[in-house]
């Protein structure tokens, strides 16, 4: 593959005005994927923020067309489309799910995990913010441990780690899989490429900022995502089939609670100085890198 070695977007395939938050990371995630994927996409969204945000028809944001779906159907609806295209012989047109963490770790996993064992080619992206954040802060299984939402019970922390999607993806022997950080965009826009240009199922799930629901200030979104890869929480890692690769390694050790101490969701850790939770949270993340970089060492790459 060539890689774009560049961040900047040359060929904007978004209409200006998002209906976004400020320092909404679906509205950056989007502006980047699309000027790569190009106007010949067919985007499928389930319920999320990003349903909202794509704008009403006539009024879309996305220059491409764009297919709502429910909640739990976007990669059967994308397996639908894809069929049609190919039958057409639009074969090139790529077609693309957006989902949020809630529609991908919980209501929309048994569809795919279906597309997925059947290789759809669909290109499958989720915006990772921790929580059904359109709907008001609920938790999802892929809510952080110690995060407040408005859905946890009386201690009001979400009090289990997050489900490894990445471990779940991977089991599927898919030819793609990649994490990615709107604070690394070579990267970030590099690894859309790649699933573009790979045939079969391809998943990218992106650490969202969302500034009402990790409580944090709209220009620090970029920020708290830089951190969250330097201190271990999100890793930047790809995966074909069951291989893992590692693509950034932080040059030294930060800990997690730089990252966690920006984001208004665990002030409650930090009231009283640093808390057993965070040291929990840290040992947790120092076992998750060295699990992954395990499975790196061990991989045919
Ligand atoms: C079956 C169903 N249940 C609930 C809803 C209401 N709903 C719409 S968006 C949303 C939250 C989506 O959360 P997530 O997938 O994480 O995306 P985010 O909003 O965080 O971008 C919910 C619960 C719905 N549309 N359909
Ligand atoms: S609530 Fe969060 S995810 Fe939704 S539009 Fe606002 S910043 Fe984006
Ligand atoms: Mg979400």
């Amino acid at each position: 593959m060539e890689p774009l070695n560049e961040f900047i977007i040359r060929d904007e395939k978004v209409f200006s005005g998002a209906l976004s938050c400020r320092g909404c990371g679906w509205a950056l995630l989007v502006r980047h994927l699309s000027s790569i994927l190009g106007e010949e996409t067919v985007y499928v969204l389930p319920a999320s923020c990003f349903s909202i945000i794509s704008g009403p028809y006539p009024l879309n944001e996305l220059k491409g067309s764009v297919v709502h779906t429910l909640f739990a159907a976007a990669p059967a609806t994308a397996t639908g489309i894809r069929a049609a295209l190919d039958r057409q012989g639009k074969k090139d047109v790529t077609v693309a799910v957006l989902a949020g963490d809630g529609g991908t770790f919980d209501i929309g996993l048994q569809s795919l995990s279906g597309a997925a064992t059947r290789g759809e080619n669909i290109l499958y992206i989720c915006n990772n913010n921790g929580a059904y954040m359109n709907t008001g802060i609920q938790t999802s299984t892929a809510t952080p441990y110690g995060a407040i939402t408005t859905t946890n019970p009386a201690a009001k922390i979400k009090d289990i780690w997050p489900k490894d999607l990445m471990g779940i993806i991977a089991a599927h022997n898919i030819p793609y899989a990649a994490t990615a950080s709107l604070a690394f965009m070579e990267d970030f826009r590099n690894k859309i490429k790649k699933a573009k240009e790979t045939p079969g199922f391809r998943l990218l799930m992106v650490d969202g900022p969302c500034p009402p629901g990790h409580k944090t200030e709209p220009e620090m979104s970029i920020s708290v995502a830089r951190l969250a890869v330097e201190t271990n929480i999100f890793p930047l890692i790809e995966v074909e089939h069951q291989n893992y690769t590692i693509n950034h390694e932080p040059e030294k050790f930060t800990p997690v609670e730089e990252c966690m101490k920006l984001q208004g969701r665990y002030s409650h850790l930090f009231k009283n100085g640093s808390s057993e939770l965070v040291k929990q949270i840290q040992e947790y993340t120092d076992m998750n890198w060295k699990r992954l970089k395990d499975l790196a060492k061990s991989s045919v790459n």
